[in-house]
């Protein structure tokens, strides 16, 4: 039986891309065969006792535009949230140097935008210029952007362009009305276009099923080249949004789809992102084991909160995971 299950999926040629069929069969895998072929994959590839950290920081806060059901910050849903202007750069580079003095290699910016406005544009290129100065790699992640906007951040030094794809194109339209999935992947031809390196993954929890945590997958790995950033977050139920109440998926169904996106992407930073501060210490370990090799690291997410550094410390001194520091640039 599972000799048959690997001959198939095996046979799936990297050139033609990865099917969705192909895809479902790894997840059927038995847990010790997907963990052990992760894992395996895992270790070609990187130190398998390495770990990224990137710290967050919310830029601009509240009062968005789009109706992402799952987020806090669309000014469709009545949460507690206090909205927030841009940060001025003093605060962003004093998050920054604090999250390189605890340890981070990647810092990353995120807004509350629909899309970047030409008239933000100078000032989150400033943000981007004294991030990178302080030796830090450099994310955003400010909505939709336009080719000349993408060059612009290009240009001042970012790293990463974040833009997630968080589900199946089938379900996203369960999730987010108020644009489509080829807007998004739209935006991310336009980070490539302009020589950023794309971060991009999804939410899983949302109620989806398998099938389109497995087209969410599908879509990135057969991305030319995928993306070198891969988020998996689990839903944060925010009070206020619509999938608030939405029931927690098993922690072990994120452990399977951290190992099938390690063997679909082999080359990318797999990120245990959202959610963990739900999941106990086992778990965590598991999607180590199963490829996870970076981590949101901080208290804080954007609005939410993060597990806290100092459990952090606590548990990668426990699993013997050492941190990757950020590349001389
Ligand atoms: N507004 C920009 C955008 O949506 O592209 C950037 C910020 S947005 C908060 C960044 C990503 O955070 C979203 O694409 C989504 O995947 C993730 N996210 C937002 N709220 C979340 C939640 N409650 N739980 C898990 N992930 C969430
Ligand atoms: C990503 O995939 N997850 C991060 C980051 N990229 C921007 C955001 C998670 C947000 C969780 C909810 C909150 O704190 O608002
Ligand atoms: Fe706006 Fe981004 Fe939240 Fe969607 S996920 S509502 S685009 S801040």
């Amino acid at each position: 039986m599972e000799s048959t299950q690997r001959a198939t999926i095996s046979s799936a040629p990297a050139e033609a891309g990865w099917s969705r069929e192909a895809i479902l069969e790894l997840y059927a895998l038995s847990f010790n065969d997907l963990l052990h072929r992760a894992h395996t994959v895992h270790r070609q590839h990187w130190d398998a006792n390495g770990l990224q950290l990137s710290t967050l920081m919310s830029i601009k806060t509240g009062g968005c535009a789009e109706d992402c059901k799952y987020c806090g910050q669309s000014a469709s849903y009545t949460t507690k949230l206090q909205v927030e202007k841009l940060s001025p750069v003093e605060e962003v580079e004093q998050a920054a140097q604090a999250a390189k003095d605890a340890g981070a290699s990647r810092f990353c910016m995120g807004a509350a935008w629909r899309e970047l406005k030409d008239r933000d544009v100078p000032k989150v290129a400033a943000l981007v210029e004294r991030v990178k100065s302080l030796g830090l790699e450099t994310c955003m992640t400010l909505g939709m952007l336009k080719p000349e906007q993408a060059e612009a951040l290009r240009e001042a030094g970012l790293d990463y362009y974040n833009h997630n794809i968080d589900t199946s194109e089938e379900y996203y339209p369960e999730v987010i009305s108020t644009r489509s999935y080829d807007d998004r992947l739209d935006t991310l031809g336009k980070a490539r276009g302009a020589g950023l390196k794309l971060c991009s993954g999804g939410i899983i929890g949302m109620g989806e099923g398998r099938e389109d945590r497995a087209g969410m997958l599908e879509t990135l790995a057969n991305m030319n080249p995928p993306p070198e950033s891969v988020p998996v977050n689990m839903l944060v139920p925010v009070p206020g949004t619509p999938l608030a109440d939405t029931p927690p998926l098993e922690p072990l169904e994120l452990v399977r789809t951290i190992a099938v996106a390690r063997i679909l992407m082999p080359q990318s930073h797999l990120r245990l992102s959202a959610g963990r501060e739900a999941l106990s210490d086992e778990a965590q370990a598991l999607c180590f084991f199963a490829g996870a090799n970076s981590v949101f690291y901080g208290d804080r997410l954007l609005t939410t909160d993060n597990q806290g550094a100092s459990d952090d410390q606590k548990l990668f001194a426990s699993l013997g995971l050492h941190t990757e520091p950020a590349p001389a640039s």
